[in-house]
Parts: C-alpha cells; sequence; structure tokens
C-alpha cells in the first residue's frame, strides 16, 4: 500500500502531512495514516485559528470537505506547492473492487441508498458512504465486493481519480454558490466523478449533465421525459423495450424519485447487478426521513417533512410534484442562489407561504413581484409555522416543509428543522 501512495501521490515517511479538519473526514483521515506509520498533524481553525506557521514546510494537504480551498492560509500553502490530496484519492488509489460514485445538486442519498439496498439484494458485500455519512476510508473492508459512494462537490473539487467502474452525476442546478463562483465551476466539481474509463451514467432530462458525455465511453442514459436507455413510458419504469416495473409499484413521491430509480437501476445494470432483484429492491424501498415524508394528518391536513430541501432545486422539484396547491415553508440560509428562479413554481403552486430564517426577506422579495397575489407569513420557530399552518390550512390541504435553504442559521442541521417540524405539529391543539 506504501508504494501505491508514493506512486500516485509522492507520500513518503518524509512527508510533512497536513489533515485539515477534526471532523469525521479528518478523524478517519487520520486513523488511515496511523495505520501506514506516516506522520501527520490534524489542525482546525474553531480549535485554533489557522496562522502561516500552521502550513509551512507542509509537502501534502487534506482538507475536510467543509473547509473552503480558498482559505487564504491554505491558498497560500497550495501555491506554495504543497499538493492535494482527498480522503476520496486515497480511498480510490488503494481499493481493488469496483467503486460506484454519484453525484448531482439534488437525489445523491437516495440513488446511493437504493443502489446499496439493491446490491444488498444481489447478495453483495457492499460498503455504503461518502457524503451519505460515514466516510470513505471508515467504509474500508477487506471483504468488500463492492463501494457505493456518495460525493459532494466539495469532495470532488479536492480529488483527482476516482476511478469508478460507474458514475452518474444526477443532476444540476444552483447548489453552494457561496463555495462555487457559478454554476459552471459548480459543474466543473461534479465532473471529476467521471475520471478514468468506467460506464458513464446521465440524466437526459439535464442539458448540463447531457454537456458531459463522452462519445468514447460506455454510456447509459435515464430519462423521465423520452425515450432513454432508461426511461418512463406510459406509468411503467422502462429498460429498451423491456418493461422493469410499474410506476405504481415504486412507493414513492413525485417525479424526481422516478427519475432517481431509473439511475439506480442504470448504475446497477452497468456494474452487472441481477435486474429483477434490483426492481425488487426498489418496490421494497423506504423513502428516506426528511425527504418529502409525510409526518402526520393532524387537523385533515397533509403535513409533509422535505427537510433536506436545502436549495431552489430540490424545493422546485417538490412543489412540481404536486397537482393542487399547497402551503410552502421556505427559507433559512440562502447560499448565494438566486431566489427568483422560485418565482414560476411559487406563483403555480403555492396557496400562501410561511417565511423562515435569516433569507426570509429575500424570498419574499421574490413572492412581492408576482403578478397574483401569494399571501405570506413570518415565523420566527417551528410552534409559530405549525400554528400559522394550522390557521390558514384546512382540511384536505398539504403544508409541505420545502425550505431551498440550508438550515444551520437556525437549526443544527436538516434533520434538526424536520424534527422541530415534526415536534411542532405532534404538540398542535387537535
Ligand atoms: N473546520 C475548520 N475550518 C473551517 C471549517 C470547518 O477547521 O473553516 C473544521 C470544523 O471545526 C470541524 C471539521 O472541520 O471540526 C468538520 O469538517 P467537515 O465540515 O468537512 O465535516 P465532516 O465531519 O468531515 O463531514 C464531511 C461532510 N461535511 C461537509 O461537507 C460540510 C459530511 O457531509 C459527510 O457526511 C462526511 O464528511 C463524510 O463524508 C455533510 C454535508 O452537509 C452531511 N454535506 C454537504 C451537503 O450534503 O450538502 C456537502
Ligand atoms: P442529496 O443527497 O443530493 O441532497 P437527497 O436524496 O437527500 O439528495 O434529497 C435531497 C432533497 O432533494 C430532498 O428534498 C428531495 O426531495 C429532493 N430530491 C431528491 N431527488 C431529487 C431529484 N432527482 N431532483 C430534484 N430534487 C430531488
Amino acid at each position: 500500500m506504501q508504494n501505491i501512495l508514493k506512486e500516485k501521490f509522492d507520500l513518503t515517511a518524509d512527508s510533512k502531512i497536513v489533515v485539515v479538519g477534526e471532523g469525521i473526514t479528518g478523524t478517519s483521515v487520520a486513523h488511515f495514516l496511523e495505520l501506514l506509520a506516516l506522520h501527520f498533524s490534524i489542525v482546525d481553525s474553531r480549535k485554533a485559528p489557522f496562522t502561516s506557521e500552521t502550513f509551512k514546510n507542509t509537502t501534502h494537504l487534506i482538507v475536510s470537505p467543509g473547509v473552503s480551498l480558498a482559505e487564504p492560509f491554505i491558498a497560500e500553502a497550495l501555491n506554495a506547492g504543497s499538493k492535494l490530496v482527498s480522503d476520496i484519492d486515497l480511498f480510490a488509489a488503494i481499493v481493488n473492487v469496483p467503486i460506484i460514485g454519484i453525484t448531482g445538486a439534488n437525489g445523491k442519498s437516495t440513488v446511493t441508498t437504493m443502489l446499496g439496498d439493491m446490491a444488498k439484494a444481489c447478495d453483495k458485500n457492499v460498503g455504503v458512504g461518502g457524503n451519505l455519512g460515514k466516510p470513505a476510508l471508515d467504509l474500508l473492508d477487506p471483504a468488500a465486493d463492492l463501494y457505493v459512494l456518495e460525493l459532494s462537490s466539495f469532495q470532488l473539487e479536492r480529488s483527482h481519480v476516482l476511478n469508478a467502474v460507474a458514475a452518474t452525476v444526477l443532476n444540476i442546478s444552483a447548489d453552494h454558490l457561496d463555495r462555487h463562483d457559478d454554476l459552471d465551476n459548480y459543474a466543473q466539481a461534479k465532473q471529476v466523478i467521471f475520471s478514468g474509463n468506467g460506464v458513464m451514467v446521465l440524466n437526459a432530462d439535464d442539458e448540463m449533465v447531457l454537456a458531459m458525455l463522452d462519445t468514447s465511453r460506455k454510456t447509459f442514459t435515464f430519462s423521465v421525459k423520452q425515450k432513454a436507455d432508461f426511461y418512463l413510458a406510459d406509468n411503467n419504469l422502462m429498460y429498451g423495450e423491456e418493461i422493469l416495473m410499474p410506476l405504481s409499484a415504486l412507493p414513492l413521491e413525485g417525479k424526481h424519485n422516478v427519475s432517481n430509480a431509473l439511475a439506480a437501476l442504470a448504475l446497477g445494470t452497468a456494474v452487472s447487478l441481477d435486474i429483477e432483484l434490483c426492481v425488487k429492491a426498489l418496490k421494497n424501498f423506504k423513502a428516506l426521513n426528511h425527504r418529502m415524508q409525510k409526518v402526520s394528518t393532524k387537523n385533515g391536513i397533509n403535513w409533509v417533512n422535505d427537510s433536506k430541501a436545502t436549495n431552489i432545486g430540490a424545493c422546485i422539484a417538490a412543489l412540481e410534484g404536486y397537482d393542487e396547491k399547497v402551503i410552502l415553508i421556505a427559507g433559512g440560509e440562502g447560499k448565494g442562489q438566486d431566489m427568483n428562479e422560485l418565482a414560476p413554481v411559487i406563483q403555480a403552486k403555492a396557496k400562501a407561504v410561511i417565511l423562515i430564517g435569516k433569507d426570509a426577506p429575500q424570498i419574499e422579495a421574490v413572492i412581492n413581484q408576482l403578478t397574483e397575489i401569494v399571501p405570506t407569513y413570518h415565523a420566527q420557530d417551528m410552534q409559530e409555522v405549525a400554528a400559522i399552518a394550522a390557521h390558514v390550512g384546512k382540511s384536505g390541504d398539504t403544508v409541505l416543509l420545502s425550505p431551498a435553504c440550508a438550515s444551520l442559521d437556525q437549526y443544527k442541521n436538516y434533520q434538526d428543522r424536520g424534527n422541530q417540524f415534526a415536534a411542532a405539529i405532534e404538540a398542535l391543539p387537535a
């Protein structure tokens, strides 16, 4: 293993390695380096602010995804010639069973989990993780047959090799533009997932994804709008001319989840999983928490928790999935997104909007420009959200928490936001 690391990254016992960030990624890297008896230090700017001394004479930097590469002391060290290596690079370099890589603005966790379920249904010993939760290096298992990795744009922007046997970019829409300069830069970061010669799985409904097509490579396309390798037609999920399953057998809400299911089937096929067993796994799939999750029917209202909708694309997908107008709860940390993109779907699908969090005024400004009035309300916390929604909503209405924003201005994370929403509904008087 030492030889591989020397050859690929020039990592040796003489290297001066600095691991940046003492979260779960940094800790997984530290364990890995310890195991190989490589020398390193681990630094965390929240414990001790970086100084010019922190990265002096550093040969290799392993920077956690939550830490920006534009952070001045890090940028300086990289400019001075320190090599950037990621936990994903290390993982990919030493693993010799197939890796499947999944990225995209939305749907990563769902597709990663679907594929993990499919592989298990096919009796594979599969490691499932990455951005989903368990850092890649913590998944390492000599008995593994296959790894399925969810990869964020942050993980990809600092990685060089993946050599996945199959990989997908599910979709591209604005997210994390506070860290990536613009959409092209964000798309470029995601494209690293296709490094190597593996099968490319591409969303034929997304122009920016389709532009990544490399005609010299084996490719599967998927679409919910047109014929593709994997597609939706006459309410059936199809592979070529073959009906794989009826749409009604997919236990998930929303067209975007059909797209996710087709992507997972394409990836499974790309690594030769038994397609019938994959279909069976899909039929048994349980929606992940905080993603279009039905939480209650209190007072005759259909309360839906889509707290994981931390960007505009997810919120649009959620609203478009409804035939009728819903009461939307939106707002939080807007991360530099252009809220104007919400205008058409709010006009078409929201009967009222309850605004929360730091960037509520940005969303309100967009709603105030609409030609037909959509009433807005402001709430300080989820108790107030639930009280307003219960007051505005009538029996049969849907109240949807799909904030289009990150949660960190008010909550620990999106799970905390979703849990507080559910608790506030529970506490409402019947
Ligand atoms: N830190 C600094 N300086 C900074 C910022 C952070 O020193 O400027 C330190 C913090 O004090 C903390 C550590 O860095 O000790 C945290 O590192 P991290 O933010 O990279 O988080 P990890 O615990 O390593 O978790 C990361 C991913 N986090 C982020 O990308 C922000 C997790 O994704 C991922 O599950 C985990 O690696 C395993 O791969 C979370 C996430 O929010 C779920 N991802 C974003 C998303 O899904 O939208 C991209
Ligand atoms: P990610 O891991 O990329 O954040 P998730 O599967 O956790 O993706 O879903 C995140 C949010 O995006 C949820 O609100 C979910 O309803 C929505 N979503 C899931 N798949 C898609 C998709 N293909 N297109 C748009 N939105 C989606």
